[in-house]
């Protein structure tokens, strides 16, 4: 029986990274005077690496002529990009129809679950921003456990916590890293690809859409059960991951 939905934030609640922390990161660097720049296809190629601190640690390692910071420096660094991060969040909408669905999925009685590698601060700034604060039952982020995505830790805490299965829950992902989670999890996985994911493959997902679907905006079908277009209601969700018996009430 399905029993909650659980959600990824950067790229499925919203498209964060290219304006949002890609920019944020940008400023940091500025403001403590690091003569760095992330354009698109660098950012892109770098979110390889979850986590924003690895991220900075990674490419310093990597970058010849570039500065050389200690650990303490890099948090410092990471947390002043989450702040300004937190200033850009408003100006980032929700995705179509996530609004949509978290209602219907609470109407239908559904548990609702935040799965992230994001910093705390980073979901609760956002989710705040768009009223959705007081929304969900469990808000796992990167804190929570100790290896992120593609490591399904974020996703087994996440079960945990609601006392579920994976096989009663749906996951929300935009990434191969936030699939690879999932499915390390048991839970079978709906992929909206994003601004930076749209050229990757997904294997094993139970579905692989534009978005999400509004009644006036249906989003196509990019690979799975069925053709065409949909807009995802929790009835989808039963029938992909049960199939069609339990949709039909049988
Ligand atoms: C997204 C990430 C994060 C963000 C930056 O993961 O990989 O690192 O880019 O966030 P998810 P922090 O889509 O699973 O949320 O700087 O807070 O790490
Ligand atoms: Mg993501």
């Amino acid at each position: 029986m399905l029993r909650a939905l659980l959600f990824d934030v950067d790229g499925t609640l919203a498209e964060t990274e290219r304006d949002g922390h890609r920019v944020a990161f940008n400023r940091a660097f500025a403001e403590f005077g690091l003569a760095m720049e992330w354009d698109e296809a660098t950012y892109g190629a770098l979110l390889r690496v979850s986590g924003g601190k690895e991220r900075i640690l990674h490419y310093l390692e990597r970058s010849p002529g570039a500065p050389r910071l200690t650990w303490d420096q890099v948090e410092r660094l990471h947390r002043r990009k989450n702040e300004i991060f937190s200033e850009l969040a408003p100006t980032l909408p929700l995705r179509p129809g996530v609004r949509r669905l978290l209602r219907e999925a609470k109407e239908a009685g559904l548990l609702l679950a935040i799965a992230t590698t994001t910093s705390p601060e980073n979901v609760q700034a956002l989710l705040a921003c768009h009223g959705l604060d007081r929304w969900f039952d469990v808000v796992a982020a990167a804190d929570a456990v100790e290896r992120k995505k593609p490591a399904p830790d974020v996703y087994v805490r996440v079960l945990q916590e609601l006392g579920l299965s994976g096989g009663e829950a749906v996951a929300f992902e935009d990434s191969t890293n936030g699939l690879l989670a999932a499915l390390g999890a048991n839970v079978p996985v709906v992929v909206t690809p994003s601004h930076y994911t749209r050229g990757e493959r997904f294997a094993g997902a139970l579905v692989v859409l534009e978005h999400l679907g509004e009644p006036g905006l249906p989003a196509r079908v990019l690979q799975g059960p069925e053709t065409g277009t949909v807009v995802v209601t929790p009835e989808h969700l039963r029938r992909w991951v049960f199939g069609a018996a339990v949709a039909s009430g049988t």
